[in-house]
């Protein structure tokens, strides 16, 4: 018997968020599995033998990860609001707006786990580093978006939700990180993120 789609995800993490929004942007209904991959419960393995978040569990039990290939099945199982374009060079410009959002994400990401660790163990090297990715990759953001209203353009897609989502997760994990600052046109289109109610939402939350 076919069942409802599930999302496994955590509250906090922004890859399960962009799952998130894209689903309510293109009203896909699921049920949400909150499960935190770093508990000592968790039963993210059973569905992901890497031990992220998120998946997604189709109808017949299947599982799909990571978000970047959730967000594109989601995208073409439903004919509403197109989050990615079908032509090629369009579509490709997409995806790189997407890898760099979330690159972004994961260096932060890999920080405030490495900084969850013993003092003794931390490496402030491999710390310092990936804070370097996260300077230069919100330069680059910066340096794409321009003065334009979308980050390809005039129209809203997949990679207005990857960027919103990095921003909204330095935000909330890495307030000493003033990018509202060094980067207003990063400010103002996360802003502007921010009246859209998926993104209302999904705040991320502990
Ligand atoms: N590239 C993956 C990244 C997923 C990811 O790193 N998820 C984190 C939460 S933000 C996680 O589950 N970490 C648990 C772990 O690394 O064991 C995606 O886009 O889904």
């Amino acid at each position: 018997m076919n069942q409802k789609m599930k999302l496994i995800a955590s509250l906090t993490s922004p890859f399960a968020r962009k799952v998130r929004i894209v689903a309510a942007e293109k009203h896909i209904e699921y049920q949400l599995v909150v499960d935190v991959p770093w508990a000592a419960d968790t039963h993210v393995p059973e569905f992901n033998p890497l031990g992220k978040v998120p998946v997604w569990v189709l109808e017949d039990g299947k599982t799909l990860f990571d978000s970047r290939v959730i967000v594109e099945y989601l995208d073409s199982v439903s004919p509403v609001g197109h989050l990615l374009p079908r032509e090629p060079r369009p579509r490709i410009a997409v995806k790189r707006w997407e890898a760099l959002a979330d690159g972004v994400a994961d260096a932060a990401a890999l920080v405030f786990v490495e900084r969850k660790r013993p003092v003794e163990l931390q490496s402030q090297e491999w710390i310092d580093r990936h804070l370097g990715k996260i300077g230069a990759g919100l330069q680059a953001m910066s340096d794409d978006l321009g003065t334009q209203v979308w980050c390809t353009g005039e129209y809203f897609n997949l990679s207005d939700i990857a960027l919103g989502c990095s921003l909204g997760y330095l935000e909330f994990r890495f307030p000493e990180i003033d990018w509202r600052r060094s980067h207003p046109n990063l400010s103002e289109i996360y802003d502007r993120l921010m009246q859209r109610q998926a993104f209302k939402e999904t705040i991320p939350a502990v």
